[in-house]
């Protein structure tokens, strides 16, 4: 047996019994062992520029939540590119966007199931973090994709834009619509959720400049990408705060859940509303004067960008170090950032003006 395959197997057996069985098994593997050569292991060897892709992968994406559109979308783009190099797709994940643990038995699943590459878009920054581990210590390829884990828990993050740009432009956005005055909320994903949670932390940085001193950030409410909650969660704010000039909603479900809110009620157009929406979602609440302008990137390209990281990590085109380049495709040359970060560029922001030109 390949060495990789014995600790693919290894990995197969600690998936499925006790971590403590398989580290009899499999010659000492332990809980310790994998947190302390892992971060190693996540950048190990050389980068090869022009060695060949690799084909007959398999490839498992593990969204935040399998039945959210934003995701479905997101993993035909990978699903896609992964048909187009000639290896194989598969999606495991679970349907509520606060089921951490169920996230962690998928990490294990795909690794007990010996795939070369997982693409994971953590719920949690931290608790996948030893399964993850494992992954990468049994020679699977970890890319984390729209939100990311902690730097040594995975080869690359493929990040939809810079976090920093996301946060400040969500709250410029806000502030023009609404005059700069008045009081503000936000309506967020899950409470853990690392990509929320860092662009909320911009929101709140951009909010110190004193061009903002007239708007005050109330209160921060979590709905947990799932619809009913989160138009339950803007109906509450507005009970809370009847002054309330404006929402911001990072993610696809809270925004379109909110516009629906608003759009029913006496606040139509007069509370404002902007985030993370998809123009398919917005188009209607664009048109019926509930939205002005709201900002996202195409999912189905992050999706591509993840599957096509992840065939050239197992590949050895790329270890996920700093200054590596590779080429996506047809979508270009993409240099690895500090932090295994590969951005996937700048968002578009949508408007009445130009919402009819998109179709995702
Ligand atoms: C939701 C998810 C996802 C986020 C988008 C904007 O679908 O929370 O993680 O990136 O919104």
């Amino acid at each position: 047996m390949r060495k990789s395959s014995i600790r693919r197997t290894c990995a197969a057996l600690a998936a499925v019994t006790s971590l403590a069985l398989a580290a009899t098994a499999c010659g000492g593997t332990t809980k310790e062992d994998v947190s302390d050569d892992s971060a190693s292991a996540a950048t190990a060897g050389k980068a090869d520029p022009n060695a060949e892709l690799k084909k007959g992968l398999t490839v498992g994406f593990l969204p935040k939540q399998v039945n959210n559109p934003y995701f479905t979308s997101a993993d035909k783009g990978g699903e896609a590119a992964l048909k187009e190099l000639g290896s194989s797709y598969k999606e495991v994940g679970p349907s509520s966007a606060t089921d951490t643990s169920g996230q962690v038995s998928y990490v294990n699943t795909l690794t007990q199931q010996q795939v070369d590459a997982m693409a994971v878009s953590a719920q949690d920054p931290g608790a996948l973090c030893t399964a993850l581990k494992q992954a990468m210590k049994n020679d699977i390829k970890v890319v984390t994709y729209d939100s990311d884990t902690k730097a040594d828990c995975r080869n690359a993050f493929v990040s939809q834009a810079s976090a920093e740009d996301l946060g400040r432009t969500e709250v410029q956005l806000l502030a023009e619509q609404i005059g700069y005055k008045g009081e503000i909320a936000i309506l967020s994903a899950a409470q853990t959720a690392t990509n929320q949670n860092i662009w909320i932390d911009f929101m709140k940085e951009e909010l110190k400049d004193p061009k903002y001193k007239d708007m005050k950030l109330v209160k921060v409410a979590y709905g947990n990408d799932d619809a009913q909650q989160s138009f339950q969660q803007t109906q509450g704010l507005l009970q809370e705060y009847p002054n309330l000039k404006g929402i911001i909603s990072p993610t696809t479900v809270g925004i379109k859940a909110a516009a629906q809110y608003l759009s029913g009620s006496k606040y139509k157009g007069k509370v404002k509303l902007t985030g993370l929406g998809t123009p398919n979602d917005m188009r209607k609440y664009v048109k019926n004067g509930t939205v002005e302008g709201f900002e996202l990137w195409d999912p189905s390209k992050l999706g591509e960008l993840a599957a096509r990281t992840a065939v050239a990590l197992v590949s050895g085109q790329i270890t996920g170090k700093e200054g590596e380049t590779f080429t996506a495709g047809d979508m270009g040359e993409f240099t690895i950032g500090k932090d295994g970060v590969i951005s996937l560029g700048k968002p578009t922001v949508f408007d009445a003006k130009n919402i009819d030109q998109f179709n995702f």
